[in-house]
């Protein structure tokens, strides 16, 4: 089979043509209108920005290049020793909108684990944080410190022209892919588990099943399962989610994958877009506590009401896009149904008992447009069973996934040489003329 760079080469011309097309034919067709609703409510709804890997359907959910979640499941293939998707098909799905055969995914886990080795100056850094430093914010500042040997930014110095940039682009993102294992587990051994040794990458396993290895945990064959799954899962939704459109912006700017992807990190980082998996832990562990042995829907029901009345959110709960259960969510459920100690595990009995009641809770409250859960809302509590309980690091293993759309949308807005993103903005005195005129 070819190898990714030469599918790439291959499907790259169509792409551009159909830009160009769009550009000559349709520059000024309206496709949309601004409401004062998509200025003032965070855009929510507006139609803005290009992005090719996947469309996020509201009630359907996440395709990857018009794959369902069920599609990829299908027809992914998986790690040697395993059955779930692995992070390097969904990458070259991602990236190409092909599916890869095992041998060609066989080939890119090869090339990630060789270059999966932290330079020295980033194992130094990394190594002088405080313990305390919140793991996102280490991860955000190892990845910008890997830019220091970023192609892109060398060539562009040395006056590369528009044509190569993508080239140039696709190296340093198949190079930060490869290295955010060994780093997210160097943090996590930093934090929780200092002292001990990090084992060598394999070069026979896949990027997750490295990963797992590198924290510790490679003997557990179905939390090696799981994190291929989720993932997989979590690589991309298209590209307004925070984290995914900041990097674009940044990377707009032509500053580096590694720069771009340090940002995008920093997005996930907050508690309503990443950071809610690791919220949702806590919080469904302090409904744990105060209900007790007696996990009734009438005490769930009430642990609910008593976390809105005093004015939060539920975590895991809601979507800016969704208008239904999350897939994602559903995904990581079926898993849990396919494990028996995870079908008996307390924590996730908790949180299917919290699915049974929350939607009606959330609806009767009446705010949010969407009472279902979302991904987050298991996804950390499967950790939590298999004994990785540091919740504070569960958005990492997010920010390891986020990686493999985020940089694949910055691959596709050099090939198709997308501008710097600069929307117009307006004061609350501008839009009461606008509204007037
Ligand atoms: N619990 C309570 N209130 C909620 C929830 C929730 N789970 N979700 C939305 N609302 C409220 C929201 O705060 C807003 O209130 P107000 O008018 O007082 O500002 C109102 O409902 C309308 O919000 P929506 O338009 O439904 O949601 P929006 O698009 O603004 O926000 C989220 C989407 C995801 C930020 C929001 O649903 C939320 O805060 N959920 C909990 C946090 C969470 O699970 N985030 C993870 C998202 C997925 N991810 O991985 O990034
Ligand atoms: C995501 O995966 O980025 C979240 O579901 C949030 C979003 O899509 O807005």
């Amino acid at each position: 089979g070819q190898s990714l760079r030469e599918t790439l080469k291959e499907v790259i011309p169509a792409k551009q043509e159909q830009l160009k097309k769009l550009k000559a034919e349709h520059s000024q067709t309206v496709v949309g209108d601004i409401k004062v609703e998509n200025i003032i409510g965070g855009m929510r709804g507006l139609k803005s920005m290009l992005w090719e890997a996947s469309v996020l359907d509201p009630n359907e959910g996440i395709r990857f290049h018009g794959l369902s979640i069920p599609d990829c499941q299908k027809v992914l293939p998986p790690a040697p020793n395993g059955k779930e998707i692995i992070a390097e098909s969904m990458l070259w799905l991602l990236l190409t909108g092909q599916v890869p055969t095992p041998e060609q995914t066989r080939q890119l886990s090869a090339e990630l684990a060789e270059k999966g080795n932290l330079p020295k100056s980033v194992e130094d850094l990394v190594d002088s944080l405080p313990q305390s430093l919140h793991p996102m914010t280490q991860l955000g500042i190892g990845v910008s410190a890997l830019n220091h040997d970023s192609q892109f930014q060398a060539a562009y110095e040395k006056g590369m022209k528009k044509s190569e940039y993508w080239t140039h682009t696709l190296e340093d993102c198949l190079t930060l892919i490869a290295k955010l294992p060994a780093l997210a587990a160097r943090i996590y051994r930093n934090v929780y588990k200092p002292g001990t040794a990090l084992p060598a990458l394999d070069k026979d396993l896949d990027l997750v099943g490295n990963y797992t290895q590198l924290l510790g945990y490679g003997d557990n064959h179905n939390l090696t399962e799981y994190l291929r799954l989720y993932i997989a899962l979590h690589g991309d939704h298209e590209g307004g989610n925070a984290s995914a459109h900041t990097a674009h912006l940044v990377g707009s700017t032509l500053s580096d994958p590694f720069l771009a992807y340090s940002a995008a990190l920093f997005a996930l980082a907050g508690p309503l877009h990443g950071l809610a998996n690791q919220e949702v832990l806590r919080w469904q562990l302090a409904m744990q506590k105060e209900i007790g042995d007696n996990i009734t829907h009438e005490n769930i029901k009430e642990y609910l009401w008593k976390t809105l009345n005093s004015g939060q959110v539920v975590p895991g709960y809601g979507h800016g896009v969704l208008r239904n259960p999350d897939p994602r969510f559903i995904a990581l459920q079926e898993f849990c149904q396919t494990r028996p100690e995870l079908k008996e595990s307390p924590i996730i009995q908790l949180v299917n008992k919290t699915f049974e009641v929350a939607p009606d809770v959330l609806k009767e409250h009446g705010k949010t447009k969407n009472p279902y859960p979302n991904v987050d809302a298991t996804s950390g509590c499967v950790l939590y069973h298999y004994g990785l309980t540091e919740f504070k690091y569960y958005t990492v293993i997010f920010g390891v996934s986020r990686a493999l759309g985020a940089l694949t949308q910055l691959v596709w807005a050099r090939a198709l040489g997308l501008p710097l993103e600069r929307p117009k903005s307006v004061s609350m005195d501008v839009l009461e003329k606008l509204v007037k005129a």
